[in-house]
């Protein structure tokens, strides 16, 4: 259910965004601070030439058209494998490559920097921590001091930029790998206007104990004007962990603590996705016959279709998902034939045990699934392991008659928002949702599930199987209803962010105010 309440429609687009950072951070230079780039140079062996591509990737995607439109320069690691090649003696290169608009200044990671600092603090630490799975994390010391040293060159390029510009700056970091940055920052250019978003859950306090340098991470964050997290529990996780770790006092009326430099307003603002970008992808002349295709593909007849579309992750749940539809079709035979489910799975973080031993298993669940149900004419299950482009996806969201999300803990899910965007409204799509991900405090008229009571899951997935028509569509009439887009998003940020960079009275954010009226 939806907890976010009615979503503040602006119904802003790209333009609208340099107007609105101008009027919030008036005459700033924009800066954003990421780990992923949003341009990679790499050889590519057909052609035997340097090409360009974009990583896949929500955020990287969302972030670029917001800096096409402003200008400034983008901090990232240059993870091509001829990104070094094409930049200048300052380490920068001007993007999109088409079209170039702004700078992309690339840090250079040697291996074992991504192993100590990517892999091991951030992936290896924080992100299980992050995901409530305090048994997962591997703290080390040389992961902790790569991550600190990482931390340190990524403020160091943030400050020559702000140097160079000869007007004040505005940085905007993004994610948990740069936890420590913006106080280094903060120290050498004590004026400038800083703001992080987090996109992942922060723990509760009892877990965030957990972390060795939990210290330091708190007081890297607390450097920031705005610290914006999707849900407001987070920020509540965060300024108790504050109290508890830093014993430092929180103004929770204002959701504020107060520095001596500045004050850090901890904010929640639920991500969103470009949802034109998804309609016009499944309003293309030819894309009644592509869908019509892919259900003829895998779920020809009266068959219906479920997709799922995860990173290979613990925190997705797929295990759970899977365990599901091998209840479904154990306790409810007659659903047998009667669903096929297409879960795309991409690999990521490869090289981590825990990775590495979910990939095999999800393979393994996925075989045992389809010899135990599959007949001559039905394949349960098929899994699909390349990544997609995100016309293709969209047209598979189309296709389907439900679309399964199972996180066990999820910031947000932009999943969920791209299956509800790719729906056309004569719609039979039913999202069956955890209860878990972020998308389910904020979309209204999913069926919400909780993935680790798995006969419960598996009764939600039969009774979608079976859900009239009349309720598809006032559901799905709902879900439309509660979206909001990724522009509306980062124009919230912008004007919360300017209200606390002037030292005006900062408002809650939408999200924030909703809860509080509860
Ligand atoms: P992720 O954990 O990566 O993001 P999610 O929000 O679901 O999770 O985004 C995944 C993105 O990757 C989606 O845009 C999806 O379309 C894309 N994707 C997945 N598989 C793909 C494939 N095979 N081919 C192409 N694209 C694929 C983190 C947090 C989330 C939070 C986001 C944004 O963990 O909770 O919603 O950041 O803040």
């Amino acid at each position: 259910m939806s907890n976010a309440g009615p979503a503040l429609k602006r119904a802003s687009g790209p333009d609208d965004l340099a107007p609105a950072l101008e009027a919030a951070l008036p005459g700033r230079r924009f800066i954003v601070v990421s780990n992923r780039e949003p341009f990679e140079h790499y050889f590519d062996d057909a052609t035997e030439e340097v090409d360009v591509r974009r990583p896949a990737g929500g955020l990287t995607s969302a972030l670029d058209p917001l800096m096409q439109a402003v200008g400034g320069t983008w901090i990232a690691w240059g993870s091509g494998d001829r990104d070094a090649e094409v930049v200048d003696e300052r380490s920068c290169v001007m993007v999109p490559p088409e079209d170039p608009r702004y700078t992309l200044h690339r840090i250079r990671l040697s291996k074992q920097d991504i192993h100590l600092y990517y892999a091991g603090y951030a992936n290896q630490c924080l992100w299980p921590l992050c995901h409530l799975r305090p048994s997962l994390t591997r703290f080390r010391a040389r992961y902790w001091e790569r991550y600190l040293h990482v931390n340190q060159r990524f403020a160091n390029a943030a400050l020559e930029d702000i140097r160079r510009g000869g007007r004040p700056a505005a940085v905007w970091f993004q994610d948990y790998h740069l936890a420590l940055a913006p106080a280094i920052v903060r120290e050498a250019a004590p004026h400038v206007a800083l703001s992080h978003f987090w996109h992942i859950p922060f723990p509760p306090v009892e877990l965030f104990r957990i972390a060795t340098n939990g210290a330091d991470l708190l007081r890297g964050l607390l450097a920031n004007d705005v610290m914006g997290f999707h849900l407001p529990l987070f920020g509540d996780n965060f300024l108790r962990s504050v109290e508890v770790v830093l014993n430092q006092e929180v103004d929770w009326k204002n959701r504020a603590v107060r520095l001596q430099t500045h004050t850090c307003h901890v904010r929640s603002f639920p991500i969103s996705i470009d949802i034109d970008a998804f309609r016009t992808a499944v309003r293309a002349d030819d894309s009644d016959a592509r869908v019509q295709r892919l259900r003829d593909r895998y779920a020809g007849g009266d068959m219906q279709l479920g997709v799922g579309v995860d990173r290979v992750d613990y925190s997705k749940g797929l295990e759970e998902k899977m365990h599901a539809l091998e209840l479904l079709w154990e306790n409810y035979p007659e659903t047998r034939g009667q669903l096929t489910y297409v879960q795309v799975a991409v690999p990521s973080r490869t090289g981590i045990e825990a990775y590495d031993w979910l990939n095999q298993r999800l393979e393994q669940l996925v075989w045992s699934i389809n010899d135990r149900f599959g007949t001559e004419d039905w394949r349960p299950v098929h899994l699909i392991t390349d990544p997609l482009s995100a016309e293709r996806l969209a047209l598979l969201y189309r296709a389907a008659d439900l679309g399964i999300i199972s996180s066990l803990q999820d910031g947000m899910n932009l999943v969920a928002k791209e299956f509800v965007a790719s729906q056309r409204s004569d719609s039979r799509g039913v999202l069956i949702l955890s209860k878990f991900a972020g998308a389910a405090e904020e979309l209204d008229g999913a069926v919400e599930v909780n993935p680790f009571d798995p006969e419960a899951f598996a009764r939600a997935i039969r009774d979608a199987l079976r859900m009239p028509e009349s309720e598809r569509r006032e559901r799905y009439a709902r879900l439309k209803e509660s979206m909001r887009s990724i522009y509306d998003w980062m124009v919230e940020v912008f004007e919360i962010w300017g209200a606390a960079t002037r030292g005006d009275r900062t408002p809650l954010s939408q999200a924030d105010a909703w809860k509080r009226s509860r």
